[in-house]
């Protein structure tokens, strides 16, 4: 049975793919798994049906046979873990991917949802202007790191991994910032990751969930 997953009806990002189900998508795309997508409104998400997926109340869920997950980073190991492709098969290379799938959610993208919070919902806060900076550097300061490590590699850790799949999705969230250009290695790692054509069709099949709902 194909898995099922959860999608903005109408996503605010206006299908640039910034959405959470995005990552799992690209997973499901790059193992090769065919999956529905049932998409829901804003309304829909605070319903109990779907609270009863999602405790709070979000997308992306993922159900397959009986199984209900929420969380993108634990859905992208699942099917990391249920498929070739995505984590290596030596045991100390899979525990490095998992780590840096870790790495991604835990230590990358904090900064970076805290950025998008200050701009989407403090920008009339008469200390916004003080912050930004801070929560910017703070960004800078991981990107450094993350760049220096990176290094001229292809991917964090050997082969293309779940991890790289998730930090590139983190990554992908500082597109309509400067900042990213600012590490014209880790610029050059997201288009390696958006290049791959699991990433191609996991993005078109986001876009057309957009396109169909906003035909002008
Ligand atoms: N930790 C959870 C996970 O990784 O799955 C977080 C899930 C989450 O934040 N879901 C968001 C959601 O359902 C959508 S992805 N929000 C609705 C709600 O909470 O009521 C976050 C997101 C939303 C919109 C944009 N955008 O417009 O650019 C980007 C990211």
């Amino acid at each position: 049975m194909n898995p099922t997953i959860t999608a903005f009806e109408r996503s605010p990002d206006r299908g640039k793919g910034q959405a959470r189900d995005m990552r799992v998508r690209w997973a499901l795309e790059e193992v090769g798994q065919p999956y529905g997508v049932r998409l829901v409104s804003f309304s829909e998400m605070k319903e109990p049906a779907h609270r009863a997926l999602h405790p709070f109340g979000q997308i992306p869920t993922y159900e397959e046979g009986d199984l209900a997950l929420f969380e993108s980073g634990a859905i992208v190991f699942h099917i990391a873990g249920r498929h070739s492709g995505l984590l290596p098969d030596d045991a100390n290379a899979r525990a490095r991917a998992i780590a840096w799938m870790f790495a991604a959610l835990s230590t990358i993208e904090p900064p970076i949802v805290d950025l998008g919070v200050a701009v989407l919902l403090e920008r009339d806060r008469n200390w916004y202007a003080q912050r930004l900076p801070l929560v910017e550097d703070r960004i800078r300061g991981r990107l450094g790191e993350l760049a220096e490590r990176l290094g001229d590699a292809d991917w964090l850790d050997g082969a293309f991994s779940a991890g790289d799949l998730l930090m590139v999705t983190v990554l992908r969230r500082l597109n309509g910032s400067a900042i990213l250009q600012e590490y014209p290695v880790l610029s050059a790692y997201v288009a390696r990751g958006e290049a791959r054509p699991a990433f191609r069709r996991a993005f078109d099949a986001q876009l057309a969930v957009f396109t169909a709902a906003s035909p002008d």
